[in-house]
C-alpha cells in the first residue's frame, strides 16, 4: 500500500484508462498532465490512430493539448491488454449501454475486468468510473479481483462516477467535485490520491454501491423533470399556454425550484439510459421504481408528438407532399453526438409518413436515419425551399433571423427563436 501510494504522490505509478471515450480520454488527458504516464487501451484502431496523430474526437479536448500530450511521451494509446502487465493503477471509463430488450449491458465492463485479471500483479488500483446499477463493483468486482488477491492489501478497488456535461465550457474534472468510495479504507486511500491529483474537490462517501446510487440519482433526477415538463408542454399546448414561458415564470421562485425544459425528446447515452440502470435494480429487488419508467415513456413520446404537431402546423398541406427541414439532429445544442438522439426518431417518422426530409446540422455531416444516408443540407443554405423547418437541436450558430426571414412556416422545440427579431406569425413552439 505504502509503495503504491508513493507511487502516486511522485506520479511514477502508470495509469491505464480503459476506453478512450468522451469519459476516458479526457481523464487519460488529465492525469498525463497531473504528471503520470498515462496508456488509454482502447481496441478501436480509429481513436487509436486519432490520438498517435494528435487529433481529438473529443469536443472538450483541442488537437493541440492531445498532440502536446502525446508528443511528450505522457500520453499513448494501445489496442492490447498485455500494457496491464505494467501497469500501477487502471481506471475503467467504458460504455454501459442497454440491449435490445432495453436492460442494462455491462459487457464491456465484464470485459474490461476480464483483460485486468488476466493481466493482474499485486500492488493495483483499479477504479470503475462507468455509470452502472448499484452492486456491481461489490458483485463483480470485488470477486473477480479478490479471487488471487487481497482486497485492501495487494488489490485496491475503488468506484468513482465521472461528471461531465459535454459541451459545458465551465466545468471540467478539475472543478467539478467528483464522489470517490472505496471497498476498503485503504481503497479509498488510494483513490483519494489518484484524484487527488486531478480534482480539486472529492467527495468520499461509505461504499461503492453508494457511490453508484448517487450517479444513478444524479442522472435521474433529470430524466424525470425533463419527463414532467415534456408532459406539461403537451397539456399547455391543449390549453392554448406557451409551457416555456410557464417554466421561465416559475423559475422566478428563488427557492424550490429548478428550471428544466421541455423538448422534442432526451438523447445522449447517460440521461436516456442510466434511470433504466435504476429501473432495473430495483425490479432485481423486487422493488418498482415507478418514475424512472414514467420519465423514460414520456420522454420517447416527444418525437411522435413533435410529427404530430408538424402535421398540424402544415395544415392544409398532407404530410406526404411536405418538405421540411429538420435542424438540429444532434442530442443536444453544441455537440456532434447522436446517440439516442430524439432527431433520428423524429426524421425516421417522418420519412415514414411520406415526408421529403431533409437535415441541417454544422456540427453532423451524415447520418442513417429512415432507412437510408442522409448528408446534412450545407449549413449556410437558404431555408425558403421547404413548407416547413422543424428546430430540434438549437446550436448556438443558427442564424435565429435569417431562419425567421426565410422560412415559410417553423415549428421551434426548443425555443430557440425567443428573443430573435422579425413576424413570429409563422413561428410555432412544440
Ligand atoms: N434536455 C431537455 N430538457 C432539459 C435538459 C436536457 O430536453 O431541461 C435534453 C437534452 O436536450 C438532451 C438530453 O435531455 O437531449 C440530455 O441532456 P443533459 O444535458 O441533461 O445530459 P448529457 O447526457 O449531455 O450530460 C449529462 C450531464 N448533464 C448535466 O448535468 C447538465 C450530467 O447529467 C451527467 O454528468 C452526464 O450526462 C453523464 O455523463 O452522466
Amino acid at each position: 500500500m505504502t509503495e503504491l501510494i508513493a507511487k502516486l504522490e511522485d506520479r511514477s505509478a502508470r495509469v491505464v484508462v480503459s476506453g478512450a471515450g468522451y469519459i476516458g480520454l479526457p481523464l487519460a488527458l488529465e492525469l498525463s498532465r497531473a504528471g503520470f504516464t498515462v496508456t488509454v487501451l482502447d481496441p478501436n484502431r480509429e481513436k487509436l490512430d486519432a490520438i498517435a496523430s494528435g487529433k481529438s474526437y473529443v469536443e472538450s479536448i483541442a488537437d493541440a493539448e492531445l498532440g502536446a500530450a502525446v508528443g511528450s511521451g505522457r500520453l499513448r494509446g494501445a489496442a492490447q491488454p498485455n500494457v496491464l502487465d505494467e501497469a500501477d493503477v487502471v481506471v475503467v471509463c467504458v460504455p454501459t449501454p442497454l440491449d435490445r430488450a432495453r436492460r442494462p449491458d455491462i459487457g464491456h465492463i465484464r470485459g474490461a475486468v476480464d483483460d485486468i485479471v488476466r493481466h493482474q500483479h499485486a500492488g493495483m488500483l483499479v477504479v470503475l468510473e462507468s455509470t452502472t446499477y448499484p452492486g456491481t463493483t461489490t458483485e463483480l468486482l470485488v470477486p473477480r479481483l479478490g479471487e488471487r488477491f487481497a482486497i485492501g492489501e495487494d488489490v485496491f478497488i475503488a468506484y468513482s462516477p465521472q461528471r461531465t456535461d459535454p459541451g459545458n465550457r465551465d466545468f471540467g474534472i478539475r472543478n467539478t467535485p467528483k464522489v470517490i468510495a472505496g471497498v476498503t479504507p485503504a481503497c479509498l486511500s488510494a483513490a483519494r490520491t489518484l484524484y487527488g491529483t486531478v480534482v480539486d474537490r472529492l467527495v468520499a462517501v461509505s461504499s461503492p454501491t453508494t457511490a453508484e446510487l448517487v450517479k444513478l440519482l444524479e442522472n435521474t433526477f433529470r430524466s424525470v423533470n425533463i419527463g414532467l415538463v415534456n408532459e406539461l408542454a403537451v397539456l399547455a399546448r391543449c390549453l392554448g399556454v406557451d409551457p416555456f414561458e410557464v417554466v421561465e415564470a416559475a423559475a422566478t421562485k428563488p427557492f424550490g425550484f429548478m428550471p428544466f425544459y421541455p423538448g422534442p425528446g432526451v438523447g445522449g447515452h447517460c440521461i436516456a439510459v442510466d434511470p433504466l440502470y435504476l429501473a432495473w435494480k430495483a425490479a432485481e429487488l423486487g422493488l418498482e421504481m415507478r418514475f424512472a419508467g414514467t420519465a423514460d415513456h414520456a420522454n420517447r413520446a416527444m418525437p411522435s408528438y413533435v410529427v404530430r404537431r408538424v402535421g398540424e402546423v402544415l395544415g392544409s398541406v398532407p404530410l406526404e407532399r411536405a418538405k421540411v427541414l429538420v435542424y438540429g439532429v444532434a442530442y443536444k445544442r453544441d455537440v456532434a453526438d447522436i446517440r439516442e438522439s430524439p432527431g433520428l426518431a423524429i426524421i425516421h417518422e417522418l420519412v415514414r409518413k411520406g415526408v421529403d426530409v431533409a437535415y441541417m446540422d454544422p456540427l453532423v455531416d451524415e447520418i442513417h436515419a429512415g432507412g437510408s444516408e442522409l448528408r446534412s443540407v450545407a449549413p449556410g443554405s437558404s431555408f425558403a425551399p421547404y413548407d416547413l423547418v422543424l428546430v430540434v437541436t438549437d446550436h448556438r450558430t443558427l442564424d435565429r433571423e435569417r431562419l425567421i426571414r426565410e422560412a415559410r412556416l417553423i415549428v421551434d422545440t426548443r425555443n430557440a427563436l425567443a428573443g430573435a427579431g422579425g413576424s413570429r406569425a409563422h413561428v410555432h413552439g412544440l
